[in-house]
């Protein structure tokens, strides 16, 4: 049996409008740098790319203060006021851009960042009917009681699941988010005890690094299909740190042991075969840190997988000419 799921042409998504929001925010960790990353991306062609593979592109910038303008407060969720302004913003963004069939492409800045999205995306289409594909190798899923770090990039994923603080569970609508049967968690390699408590008592679909090591990917792909047939739209939320530090070295925490290019190649195209993806957002790019811009530009080619497309000019030109 040859399995072959091809990155072209194969996919579910229901638009060929997109909307890019641009999100430049740094609060949400204790480095700065995340907040450079729109400006490589589109230097280095991301609307293009897009545009090469028959998608409209019509982008957005969201003004976000920096970490240097603002005093850290409070002490267990500095800046997390105007965490919550510039999630108001692009949720408002998110919430419209679906309303009208566009799939929404946001690109961070930190992590943060998922927190406005998805709630748009969640009050937008309903939370009983839309799924969340969360690519990490963290959980995000501390509250301000449990965090150590006490930064909010590490808190957003519980909030959208209904754990932590109201201004937080409360983005763009007083409700609930998120269902954690509808949440999927993929490439974990650090979890605090917290996360891994919470996963357990509410039953997150997860399936870590050592998962991988130990069982390969089909037991990944049969639950990626199962969440495709349990909501109707999915959201995939892509850090970057996901990926081995080899690859994507330009991130806030590299990461030693994480997916290689064959995984996260595969998984992005069974995404995109399997699932209709209504909006994704690509985080935690940190530029500074970065070694010939090769995170930046894995992270187009991977945004690009998870929208049915290649970032590949040969593959672009003969979808073209196959189209024709
Ligand atoms: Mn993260």
């Amino acid at each position: 049996m040859i399995t072959i799921v091809q990155s072209v042409r194969i996919s579910q998504i229901m638009s060929k409008n997109i909307k890019i929001i641009y999100v430049p925010i740094e609060l949400g960790a204790k480095y700065g740098g995340t907040d450079k990353a729109p400006g490589v991306f589109k230097k280095l062609g991301f609307e293009q790319t897009l545009q090469g593979n028959g998608f409209t592109t019509e982008a957005q910038d969201i003004e976000c203060k920096i970490s240097n303008d603002l005093q850290p407060e409070p002490v267990d969720r500095p800046y997390v006021a105007e965490i919550i302004n510039i999630s108001e913003q692009s949720a408002a963004l998110t919430k419209q851009a679906i309303s009208d069939n566009q799939i929404v492409v946001a690109v961070g800045g930190d992590h943060t960042v998922d927190l406005g999205v998805f709630s748009g995306a969640s009050s937008a289409l309903g939370s009983e009917d839309i799924g969340l594909i969360y690519i990490d190798a963290h959980g995000d899923m501390n509250t301000p009681a449990s965090s150590t770090s006490h930064n909010v990039h590490g808190m957003h994923l519980a909030a959208l699941l209904g754990h932590g603080t109201d201004d937080m569970i409360n983005v763009c609508q007083p409700k609930v988010k998120l269902k954690s049967e509808n949440l999927l968690h993929i490439g974990a390699s650090d979890l605090d005890q917290f996360e891994v408590d919470l996963m357990k008592s509410e039953n997150i679909p997860n399936y870590s690094v050592n998962d991988i090591l130990m069982n390969g990917l089909a037991p990944l792909t049969k639950m990626i299909y199962d969440l495709a047939s349990r909501a109707s739209s999915i959201w995939v939320s892509f850090d970057l740190d996901s990926i081995d530090q080899t690859l994507a070295p330009g991130v806030g925490i590299p990461n030693p042991g994480g997916l290689t290019y064959r995984e996260i190649r595969l998984i992005a195209s069974y995404v995109a075969a399997r699932c209709n993806v209504v909006g994704i957002d690509i985080v935690e790019c940190n530029p500074p840190q970065d070694v010939d811009d090769k995170t930046v530009k894995l992270g187009i080619e991977i945004a690009t997988n998870l929208l049915g497309g290649s970032s590949n000019q040969y593959s672009q030109y003969m979808n073209k000419i196959s189209a024709d």
